[in-house]
């Protein structure tokens, strides 16, 4: 099953109430495309630069860092500020940025992210991520795929050895993709999805290396 698209113009607070249903929102048109070419050079240098070993080609297949240890121009939560002024417009409280992330996909090898709830990284306050794919992802070429509904419970996990994750939900694989949507996206969508969504991701099928990027924001609801 395909995930339908909300347009960024078109956002309303029902929205809001749809996020909180289903754990999940795509948006449709949310980040100009100027600001994703800019980041995709600026990756793309410092992967040139950095990382031309053999390790980093070969080891690490679906990987992710933080930007701030790479310190990338333009700043990816740059991108989402706008996002994140209409959160604070739809829901009348506080978003606070908790970090950003580049996800590596390599060409060769990339078997996605196994299934898993972003919250048992963390363990704190909740959290919400904006997934933002650098290129347009299909199914064949390694989409997001999350379990609407899942958020309202903390699964169990286990370690996800050889994955290049380090955890993933205790449970068959069949049973949750299952109950999977896919949600493709074209560039300057993305994804806004709570840390207890169970989400993956395709493997990268696209033969070239994709990245995506990842923002963290907390909803800091009034007391
Ligand atoms: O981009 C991907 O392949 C997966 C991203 C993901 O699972 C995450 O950010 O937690």
């Amino acid at each position: 099953m395909a995930s339908p698209l909300v347009p960024r113009s078109e956002l309303t607070t029902e929205h809001w109430a749809q996020l909180r249903r289903d754990g999940f929102l795509a948006v449709q048109g949310a980040i100009d495309g100027e600001g994703i070419d800019a980041l995709k050079s600026a990756i793309r240098e410092w992967q040139e630069r950095d990382a031309p070993d053999v390790r980093a080609q070969h080891a690490r297949l679906h990987d992710t860092k933080t930007v701030a240890s790479f310190g990338l121009e333009p700043d990816p939560e740059a991108l989402v500020s706008a996002l994140r002024a209409l959160l604070v417009t739809l829901t009348g409280e506080r978003w606070t940025p908790r970090g950003s992330r580049i996800v590596f996909k390599r060409a060769v090898g990339d078997k996605g992210a196994p299934w898993h709830q972003d919250w048992h990284y963390h363990r704190g306050a909740h959290r919400y991520r904006v997934w933002i794919p650098l290129h347009a992802m299909s199914v064949s070429s390694g989409c997001l795929r999350v379990i609407p509904g899942s958020q309202s419970e903390a699964l169990p996990h286990v370690p996800a050895i050889g994955t290049g994750w380090r955890l993933k939900i205790k449970r068959p694989q069949e049973e949750l993709d299952a109950g999977a949507v896919d949600v493709e996206t074209a560039l300057g969508d993305l994804v806004l999805f709570s840390d207890l969504t169970a989400h993956a991701s395709r493997p990268n099928g696209a033969a070239a290396d994709l990245w995506a990027i990842t923002c963290d924001l907390q909803q800091d609801v009034a007391a």
